[in-house]
């Protein structure tokens, strides 16, 4: 256990205390350092096109918080998986348009993954996916995205953009990656008449995961993956039961074991190559979807790098 208690020095002189450092977990130094750590947090605190509730962008900055309640050792894996390194980045300055936002996620990833990082994009509002989607694509070459998610984000436009939260796995798709999309209880005609007849985009409706037995739609949705696989978990997907903290919160959603499943299955059977979490907004005193979201991340690293 190395959860930092660090002392500081200021010009040389060591100020003595326990201070918890605001990084993934509140890792030391040794267990977080860029260079050594083969996963990266970004996060992205951006809000632009939300439609509905507001809040996301402060997101990052909750999960990092919760983070550090999150118990080091993993009592499945029976493992600590932050010892592959975990490196936290500042949060990335998001003071411009959707498309500029893209962009700079797009860049940072890309440098990142050259230098063989796995990327975990903290969001804000889903729109962030697109521009990590780009940089894996411009990379890691074809790969399928799984969105867990109550939308299906398929409009080509909404509210003047493309790059509006709404429309992100179109553009995914128009990118060239083919699509499993679970959990999803809410889309317009529009969506759905797109939806219609594609082979490259396979929705799996919470209702169907309802009727269906316990893991026959995980085997469904992880069989109509590609080899390779970005992951992309919109907090929305839970039941807002679970997660009242989400901007387009939509009754009847998934379970925190139901996703465990269905990213335990995805990671063991494929190769996942990048991930991120979106749309959590945060409410003051209610920390459990917070540290949820936290604890997912660490969830994820561990099936990731599980030996
Ligand atoms: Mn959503």
């Amino acid at each position: 256990m190395t959860r930092a208690h660090l002392s500081c020095y200021i010009s040389g002189v060591m100020i003595e205390g326990n201070f918890l450092p605001h990084n993934f977990l509140g890792l030391d130094e040794k267990d977080s350092g860029l260079e050594n750590s083969k996963v990266v947090i970004l996060p992205v605190p951006y809000e632009r096109t939300v439609s509905f509730g507001r809040g996301t962008s402060k997101g990052p900055h909750s999960i990092i918080y919760a983070s550090r309640s999150v118990e080091l050792y993993d009592d499945e894996l029976k493992c600590e998986p932050y010892e592959v390194g975990i490196h936290t980045l500042p949060e990335l300055e998001c003071d411009v348009d959707p498309e500029g936002m893209v962009n700079e996620v797009q860049a940072v990833c890309t440098k990142l993954i050259d230098n063989d990082k796995f990327v975990i994009t903290l969001g804000g509002e889903h729109s962030i996916t697109l521009g990590a989607v780009r940089a894996h694509r411009e990379k890691r070459g074809k790969f399928s995205v799984l969105n867990i998610d109550a939308h299906c984000d398929l409009r080509d436009s909404y509210e003047g953009t493309k790059y509006n939260h709404a429309c992100v796995m179109r553009r995914a798709l128009e990118e060239g990656c083919p699509l499993v999309e679970c959990g999803i209880r809410s889309y317009s005609k529009e969506e759905a008449d797109f939806i219609r007849g594609r082979s490259d985009v396979r929705v799996i409706h919470a209702r169907e995961i309802l009727e269906s037995g316990k893991n026959d739609w995980i085997d469904e949705a992880v069989s109509n993956l590609l080899p390779n696989v970005y992951i992309s978990v919109d907090v929305d997907s839970f039941d807002p039961s679970v997660i009242p903290s989400t901007g387009t919160p939509e009754p009847g959603g998934f379970s925190w074991y139901e996703v465990l499943g269905l990213l335990r299955k995805t990671f063991l059977g494929k190769n996942v190559i990048g991930m991120d979490i979106v749309e959590l907004a945060p409410i003051a005193g209610i920390l459990g979807p917070d540290v949820l979201a936290a604890k997912l991340a660490y969830k994820s690293i561990g099936y990731k790098f599980r030996t």
